[in-house]
């Protein structure tokens, strides 16, 4: 309620008056807005590959549906490369699909589940969150793995406070135990996985010492939590986690996340991981998209992720500038996407937003991305609107239907109206056959035989249940050409390119040029915020109205700050000019470049990003090499009354990135800051 009565609501359609980025807008009525974007956007048809699509959230299914039928491949999100998209693409490679979403955990029966950074409870997966409480409940174990004491950890039985970026070692360490210790499912692994042998030699040298050495972590605890990891087998989760790009070895670590889970037999298995279904839903009957589509634009010339499943959204940016991929992106449609606050190196993305011919954005807010478009089109709230009929594969297959329960507020319209008025405008109204969406919706059920009266009655029905576990007689199947779990990766071995070994491979993490001023920035969700597309709401803004960093207690006290004095984070980047790797440091730093060895006369220093004033929470409750907060503040946007200037943004402050060189995703967690005293800004003042 606090977004569909928000006073900041986009209100009307906007058509910018001044220059991009300077917010300056004229209201419009729809007729002219849908007019001008349909004529800018007609400009493409001959080269369709031009528009890339931005699109996160359910109500983007209408654009995506718009833009296939215009004829772009391009359809991205940084719900994917900055998020999941490694631990697909691991998950992919070991047992033949993806995990999806929701992931199909099964937390309930879990006798241990272990968390590796995932802080679920902070992270508000609401149904996760609750299978959690329930596990707990039943008296499941947890293990924690996490710089910091996240609210999970307090509800664990180990917490182990790692450095950050060495999760690999820990995991290889972990897997020597239970393999010396015969700790694995062992006739789970001969009749489902290839590989096991290779996997025992890999790991016969990585022991809980060696371990330690990288990770922080005492061996015997290494040893005690391993014994409890195959002691519940196979009731026993190793969580695969969400939010995946980290240190740019991340499609590594969830191999190895992947390969734990095989190894105690927990997929397929009942505490481990379902196997989902999803019910029969027939599409609306509508033309193929008939076009030969280019290839995506989001690789750069000469570059080659092996592995990667799905369009990279920085790729789709980098793109914008001439020359950088086989031809150039000039025109964004962006839904549901704040990709100033999403997108790594947010100056890269300024630099690209002002090279396009044309941006237009859908949303509900006046959000950073919406200052920088040619025309603003404002979307009805979920409350006000029906978007498509959801039938994700999940333990019991349903189907549900978010509908409105208030009429549109202000000139506000439905998704699915927007693009079927642009479709109407350039030339593909048959690819939007229908009256209204009532109508759609109507026909699609009809289809599969449910009953749209109902669904709309109950919100959510049922089908048929399915065999969820292999112990029911379920006949699982695996990765394609060998229908097994591969531990061993023969695809990973025969691409033949470093980082992309066929065995999770263990590389040290960056680190500081001066380990004693800068600290590795950790970044994480609020309970309450989802993003940052709730920090302009007032409601939940009662309950957490600003973030705070987090400093370790002892750092705190040697700095003389203390819980509520204001501090500035500086991000310092030094450019090596021969390969343009970074390296951070306030003065020169005095190594070569790891990269390629150059003298460090060679590094040219960039302009310091510093972050918005943010308050201090002096804690013991995280490493004393990291620093914390989390994502969603620092708005400046305008239009945001509320949320503008309450916090500092963790987005601004992401200048470095670790490629994913199996994915292409891109590592945000290799970010080193200083910690500046400050005043009070005159607004908390008063
Ligand atoms: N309330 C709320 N819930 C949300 C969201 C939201 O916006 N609001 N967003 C949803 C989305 S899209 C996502 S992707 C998920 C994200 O949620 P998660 O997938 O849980 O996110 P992570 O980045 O894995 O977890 C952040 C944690 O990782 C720790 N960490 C950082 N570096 C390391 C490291 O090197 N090793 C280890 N072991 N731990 C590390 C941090 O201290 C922090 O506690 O949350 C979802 N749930
Ligand atoms: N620095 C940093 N970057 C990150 C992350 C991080 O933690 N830190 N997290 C990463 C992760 S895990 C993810 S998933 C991505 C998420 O990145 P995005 O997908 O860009 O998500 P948001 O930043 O929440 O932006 C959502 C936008 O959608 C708008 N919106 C909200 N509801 C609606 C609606 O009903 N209709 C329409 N049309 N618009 C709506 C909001 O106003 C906002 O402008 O960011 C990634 N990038
Ligand atoms: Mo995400």
């Amino acid at each position: 309620m606090g977004l569909l009565y928000d006073p900041d609501r986009l209100k009307r359609p906007l058509i910018r008056r001044d220059k991009r980025g300077s917010q300056v807008f004229e209201e419009v009525d729809w007729k002219t807005a849908l007019d001008h974007v349909a004529e800018k956007l007609s400009k493409y048809t001959a080269t369709p590959e031009a528009l890339a699509l931005y699109s996160h959230g359910y109500g983007g299914t209408w654009f995506k549906h718009l833009v296939k039928a215009f004829g772009t491949p391009n359809i991205g999100a940084p719900s994917d490369a900055q998020c999941r998209g490694s631990r697909e693409t691991a998950f992919a490679l070991t047992y033949g699909s993806p995990l999806g979403s929701p992931e199909h955990v099964d937390m309930p029966h879990s006798r241990v589940i272990t968390f590796i950074g995932s802080h679920l409870g902070e992270n508000m997966h609401n149904t996760q969150v609750q299978d959690l409480a329930t596990a707990i409940s039943h008296g499941a174990q947890l293990i924690v793995v996490d710089p910091r004491f996240s609210t999970v950890a307090g509800k664990a039985r180990h917490w182990l406070p790692i450095k950050p970026g060495t999760d690999i070692a820990l995991l290889l360490a972990w897997m020597h135990v239970i393999i010396k210790e015969r700790l694995y499912d062992r006739e789970y692994v001969e009749q489902h996985t290839v590989g096991f042998d290779e996997l025992k030699k890999h790991v016969e040298d990585k022991t809980p010492e060696w371990a330690f050495t990288r990770t922080t972590i005492a061996p015997e605890v290494i040893v005690e939590t391993a014994r409890l990891i195959g002691g519940a087998r196979p009731a026993s989760l190793i969580h695969p986690g969400r939010r995946t790009a980290w240190h740019g070895d991340d499609t590594q670590r969830l191999r190895a996340i992947a390969i734990l889970n095989a190894l105690v037999g927990s997929y397929g298995r009942k505490g481990g991981f379902y196997i989902p279904a999803k019910p029969e839903l027939p599409k609306y009957p509508t033309p193929p998209y008939s076009r030969k589509r280019a290839q995506p634009a989001d690789w750069q010339k000469g570059q080659n992720y092996p592995f990667a499943d799905s369009i990279l959204a920085h790729g789709l940016r980098d793109a914008v500038f001439p020359g950088t991929a086989d031809y150039d992106i000039k025109a964004w449609l962006v839904y549901g996407c704040n990709l100033p606050l999403a997108l790594p190196q947010p100056e890269r993305t300024r630099e690209a937003m002002e090279k396009l011919d044309f941006i237009v954005a859908v949303d509900v807010l006046p959000s950073e991305i919406t200052g920088w478009a040619d025309v603003v089109l404002p979307e009805a709230t979920y409350l006000e609107r029906y978007d498509d009929i959801a039938a994700p594969p999940y333990r019991e297959p349903y189907l549900a239907l978010r509908q409105p329960v208030v009429e549109p507020l202000h000139d506000s319209k439905p998704g699915w109206w927007i693009a079927r008025e642009l479709a109407n405008r350039m030339g593909l109204a048959e690819y939007f056959p229908f009256e209204n969406v009532t109508e759609y919706l109507q026909t699609r059920l009809e289809k599969g035989g449910y009953d749209f009266a109902e669904l709309k009655e109950k919100g959510v029905i049922l089908t048929e249940p399915q065999p969820l576990y292999i112990e029911d007689g379920l006949e699982p199947t695996f990765c394609p050409d060998t229908n097994k779990i591969e531990i061993y990766s023969q695809k990973m071995a025969d691409a033949q390119m470093p980082g992309v070994e066929p065995l999770p491979h263990y590389t040290d993490p960056e680190e500081p040029n001066r380990a004693d001023e800068e600290f590795r920035l950790l970044f994480g969700r609020s309970p309450v915020h989802t993003f940052g597309r709730t920090t302009n709401n007032r409601f939940l803004s009662s309950v957490v109205s600003k973030n705070v960093v987090w400093i370790n207690r002892q750092i705190a006290d040697e700095m003389q700050v203390t819980c509520g004095d204001w501090v500035v984070l500086v991000n310092d980047t030094w450019t090596c000019g021969t390969c343009g790797k970074q390296h951070s440091g306030k003065s020169r730093p005095s190594a070569k470049c790891s990269g390629c060895q150059a003298e460090p006369a060679e590094f040219v220093q960039e302009k310091p990003v510093r972050s918005d004033p943010i308050q201090v929470k002096r804690t013991r409750r995280i490493r004393s090499d990291c620093v914390y907060m989390v994502h969603g503040y620092g708005h400046d946007s305008k239009g945001l009354k509320f949320a503008r200037g309450r916090g500092a943004s963790d987005a601004k402050l992401m200048t470095r990135v670790q490629v994913d060189p199996v994915m292409g995703g891109t590592g945000m967690n290799g970010n080193f800051v200083r910690i500046e005293k400050t005043t009070a800004p005159k607004e908390a003042q008063s």
